[in-house]
């Protein structure tokens, strides 16, 4: 590693959640970790990797704080590759933020939130995209959240990514050797096998830029609006599922005038479930209000429930008609009050997206649940092994990576010089470098740090 201490201060954070718990641990880091850290333990001394039993003393006044576990991470085998000390000490509240303060009136500063990730980055130990992936392990709130982030932490993506990024920096360097010597003295790659090699690396791209919508499904689970007439049952389903009194049941039409979202966790599935104003057409003012957020819900759904009364379908088609308008997402049709059926019906027999349900009486909600999870999971491939991008940044940067490379066939095809087919591809790789870092700005750098916890 070049330079362990590209920061000059030495900082330090209760890295464990605030509130009850046995253990707190708090960090410090930088070029002065160890010796300040020493300035209130009652060792001497720590030796790398080892665990110390010592006491926290507060030498001004030399009284005792804490019995706690210390443990010296020297540079550059640590979290941030600088010297690392932590501190376990009791848990609570107050035990831990009286050796904050002490160790800041030793000199330490207090930590910005995810500066000990930044610190990693900036000092090499990860890469952007497993800084980023580390503040999404810490914030996944589904198995499959978590395992995307922890692909990405391990490096999975940065690998797919630089492989790509290897080739088009092959590719650029021939070009530019080609440019340096006559064709007496270098065999020139052939035009077809110049485009034959961009057009690989775009598949790629393209792959992985495809990959975003299952990504972003995974980390942040599956947007399930449930709309339909007023009266449908909407607001019994979701109360139904989360088996609570979320929303406000009655049998007035236009109960629901806002959107009431709720997080249900299935089978290692996130589904945020989307309770709406039931679709009608309306002169009352707030109703249509609701109504209008209504479809700007359906349009962001990833997957639509379309609730109706079994005993009064007839304006079914239309209501399929005005989500199709809307969005092409997959619909799922829950046939509701399936009780009030006089006579058994296979109504919906013939159609795998038709399921028949009661809400209130809580029938068919697991076969419900199974049709969405195996929608989703065909839909957005959610339990493929592949890697897949999951952050916004990282679409936009693979899409203007093919921009250039499409600009770079466009240059080759015009018969254009090496320089400005190097020119595209050259900004293809900026735009890659952007994802894993090397080239991000501050600006985009404090946007993803100060969105992670203090102690990270
Ligand atoms: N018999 C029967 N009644 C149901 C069932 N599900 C809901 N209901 C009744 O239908 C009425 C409307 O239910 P809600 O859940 O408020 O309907 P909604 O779709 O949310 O209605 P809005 O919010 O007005 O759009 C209530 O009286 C519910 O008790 C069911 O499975 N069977
Ligand atoms: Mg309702």
């Amino acid at each position: 590693m070049k330079n362990r201490y590209l920061f000059d201060d030495t900082i330090c954070a209760i890295a464990t959640p605030v509130g009850l718990g046995g253990i707190a641990v708090i960090r410090v880091s930088g070029k002065k970790a160890l010796i300040l850290s020493l300035k209130i333990l009652e060792v001497k001394n720590l030796n790398p990797r080892i665990s110390t039993f010592t006491h926290v003393l507060d030498k001004n006044t030399k009284s005792v704080i804490d019995s706690a576990v210390a443990t010296y991470f020297e540079s550059p085998h640590s979290y941030t590759g600088e010297d690392i000390i932590e501190i376990s000490s009791h848990g609570g509240i107050t035990t831990p933020n009286r050796i904050l303060k002490l160790l800041h009136s030793v000199g330490i500063r207090l930590a910005e939130p995810g500066e000990f990730t930044r610190r990693a980055f900036v000092n090499g130990k990860l890469d952007l995209l497993q800084a980023e992936a580390v503040g999404d392990v810490i914030n996944s709130v589904s198995e499959n959240s978590q395992k995307i982030a922890e692909d990405i932490l391990e490096g999975k993506l940065s690998k797919l990514i630089n492989e790509i990024k290897d080739k088009l920096v092959e590719i650029s360097s021939i070009l530019e050797l080609e440019l340096d010597f006559s064709e007496e003295e270098i065999n020139p790659l052939p035009k077809n096998k110049l485009n034959e090699k961009i057009k690989n690396s775009i598949k790629s791209l393209k792959t992985l830029s495809k990959s975003y919508s299952s990504g972003k499904i995974k980390r942040e689970g599956v947007l399930i609006p449930i709309v339909g007439k007023p009266n449908a049952g909407k607001s019994s389903l979701l109360n139904a599922l989360l088996k609570e009194n979320r929303a406000i049941i009655s049998n007035t039409p236009g109960t629901t005038r806002d959107s009431i979202e709720e997080v249900f966790k299935h089978h290692g599935n996130l589904f945020r479930l989307v309770d709406t104003a039931g679709l009608r057409s309306v002169e009352n003012e707030v109703e249509k209000i609701g109504i209008e957020r209504t479809n700007s819900i359906i349009e962001k759904g990833d997957i639509i429930l379309l609730i109706s009364d079994v005993t009064q379908l007839d304006s079914l088609e239309n209501e399929i008609n005005n989500i199709r308008s809307l969005t092409d997402v997959p619909i799922i049709i829950a046939l509701n009050k399936s009780d009030l059926l006089k006579r058994k019906t296979d109504i919906a027999k013939n159609d795998r997206m038709k399921i028949l349900i009661s809400a209130k009486h809580e029938q068919n909600l697991d076969g419900l649940l199974k049709l969405l999870a195996e929608t989703a999971e065909e839909t957005y491939k959610i339990t493929s092994e592949s890697v897949a991008i999951c952050h916004l940044r990282h679409k936009q940067a693979i899409e203007n990576a093919i921009d250039s490379l499409n600009n770079s066939i466009n240059a080759i095809n015009k018969n254009m010089s090496n320089e400005f087919i190097a020119f595209d591809i050259q900004n293809a790789v900026t735009s890659l470098n952007d994802i894993t870092g090397q080239t991000t700005s501050q600006d985009v750098l404090n946007n993803i740090f100060s969105n992670f916890c203090i102690g990270k």
